[in-house]
C-alpha cells in the first residue's frame, strides 16, 4: 500500500453544551481530521489535540504543522505504508503523539478497509457492545449538575464522571450520592488541579465509594501521584500521565495509580493503547477507554477499543449526541447504555460528505 497523498481537514462543531474543566471551557470543538489516500483505499483519522494546549502540550495548528514538515514525508516515503511500518517511520520524531496517533489511524484505516477488516476485529474485541459512561463538566451549581446527570441517568448512561477542581469536589459528589444514592457507579476528574498538599482533603471523597479519582496532581509526578495513592482508600487512576506503553509500566511499578484511562490520541495510537491494555491486564490493573469529544470517526475507533477484553470499567465514549447536534458520521445512538461496535470494515463509518464540507474550515492536500 503505497500513500498517494494526505488530506488534512480542520472542522468545526458546535458542543450541545458548554463543556468546563479545570483547564478550561469549550464551547466548540475544533478538529483536525487527516484523510490518507492509497490507491487501494482510503482512511480516516482524527486528532483529538485542542485548539490551545490546556489538556496537553500538543495543538491543533501545531499538529498540523508537524504533520505537513515531518510526519507525512516519512510515511510518504515507505513502499509499504501499513500501520506497524507507519509507527516505526514516526518513531524518530519526539513526541507529537496525538499527531502521530491520528496518521496512524488514518494509515490502520485505509489498510483494513481494503483488507475488509474491522478495527475490533483487527484489536481482538472480545464483545459487540460496550457499556457507556458520561462525563460531565463542571457546573455553576449544585442544582444545575443534579438536572444534568439525572438527565444522563434518564437517558441510560452506565456510569457517570464528573470534573472537579479546588472548590467543586466534596460538595458536588456528597449531593450526587445523596439524590442518586449508592448504586450509581460515580468517579471524579481533576484534570491535575491538585497538589499533594490536598491530600488531606481528597481524602474527604473516601467516604463516597468512588470508583475512581482520575489525575489528581500533576502530569509530570508519578512520584508524588504513589505518594498520593497511599494515603486514598479510592482507587487512584491516571490518565495525562500515561503517554506510552513505558510509562503505564513505571506507574504500575511505583504504585502510582491502580486503574488507566487509555486514550489512543494520548499515546500515539491505537498500537501502543492495546499494548498498555495487555500490560494492564497481564498486572492485574483496570483500564477504561477514555475520550476527547471525538466526532463519530474517533468515537468509532475508541468504542472498538473498548470492546477488547481488559476493558472491564465503562469508558468516556457517550453517544454522539451528549456532545452534538449533527455529528459527521451516522451518529452513535445509546441502547440500553451501550453503543455497539462497528462490524464494517476499517472503522466500519465514514463522514456524510455534504455535512463534512458545511463543517470544514480549512483543507489542504499534501502529495506523497
Ligand atoms: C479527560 N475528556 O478525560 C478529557 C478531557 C477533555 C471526556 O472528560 C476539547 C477537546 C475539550 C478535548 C475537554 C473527558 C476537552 C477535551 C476535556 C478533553 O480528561
Ligand atoms: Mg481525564
Amino acid at each position: 500500500m503505497k500513500i498517494t497523498g494526505v488530506e488534512l481537514r480542520r472542522v468545526a462543531m458546535p458542543l450541545v453544551s458548554p463543556f468546563r474543566t479545570s483547564f478550561g471551557t469549550e464551547t466548540e470543538r475544533d478538529v483536525l481530521l487527516v484523510k490518507v489516500v492509497t490507491p487501494e483505499a482510503e482512511g480516516w483519522g482524527e486528532c483529538v489535540a485542542m485548539s490551545g494546549p490546556l489538556y496537553s502540550s500538543e495543538y491543533a495548528d501545531g499538529a498540523a504543522d508537524v504533520m505537513r514538515r515531518f510526519l507525512i514525508p516519512a510515511l510518504a516515503a515507505l513502499p509499504d505504508a501499513g500501520a506497524h511500518a507507519a509507527e516505526r517511520a514516526l518513531a524518530p520524531f519526539k513526541g507529537h503523539r496525538m499527531a502521530k496517533a491520528a496518521l496512524e489511524t488514518a494509515v490502520l484505516d485505509a489498510e483494513l478497509r481494503a483488507a475488509g477488516t474491522s478495527f475490533a476485529s483487527f484489536l481482538g474485541a472480545s464483545r459487540d457492545r460496550v457499556p457507556c459512561g458520561v462525563s460531565v463538566g463542571i457546573m455553576d451549581s449544585i442544582p444545575r449538575l443534579l438536572d444534568a446527570v439525572a438527565g444522563y441517568v434518564d437517558e441510560g448512561y452506565v456510569r457517570v464522571k464528573i470534573k472537579i477542581e479546588p472548590g467543586w469536589d466534596v460538595a458536588p459528589v456528597r449531593a450526587l450520592r445523596e439524590r442518586f444514592g449508592d448504586d450509581l457507579l460515580l468517579q471524579v476528574d481533576a484534570n491535575a488541579a491538585y497538589t499533594l498538599v490536598d491530600a488531606p482533603h481528597l481524602a474527604e471523597l473516601d467516604a463516597f465509594g468512588l470508583l475512581l479519582i482520575e489525575q489528581p496532581l500533576a502530569e509530570d509526578d508519578l512520584v508524588q501521584h504513589a505518594a498520593l495513592a497511599k494515603r486514598l482508600r479510592t482507587p487512584l487512576c491516571l490518565d495525562e500521565s500515561i503517554e506510552s506503553a513505558r510509562d503505564a509500566a513505571a506507574a504500575i511499578s511505583l504504585g502510582a495509580c491502580s486503574v488507566i484511562n487509555v486514550k489512543a490520541g494520548r499515546v500515539g495510537g491505537y498500537l501502543e493503547a492495546r499494548r498498555i491494555h495487555d500490560l494492564c491486564r497481564a498486572h492485574g490493573v483496570a483500564v477504561w477507554c477514555g475520550g476527547m469529544l471525538e466526532t463519530g470517526l474517533g468515537r468509532a475507533a475508541n468504542v472498538a477499543l473498548a470492546a477488547l477484553p481488559g476493558f472491564t470499567l465503562p469508558g468516556d465514549t457517550s453517544a454522539s449526541r451528549r456532545y452534538y447536534a449533527t455529528d459527521v458520521t451516522d451518529p452513535f445512538v445509546l441502547q440500553d447504555g451501550h453503543l455497539p461496535v462497528p462490524t464494517g470494515p476499517g472503522l466500519g463509518v465514514t463522514p456524510v460528505p455534504e455535512i463534512l464540507d458545511e463543517i470544514t474550515t480549512f483543507r489542504e492536500w499534501i502529495p506523497a
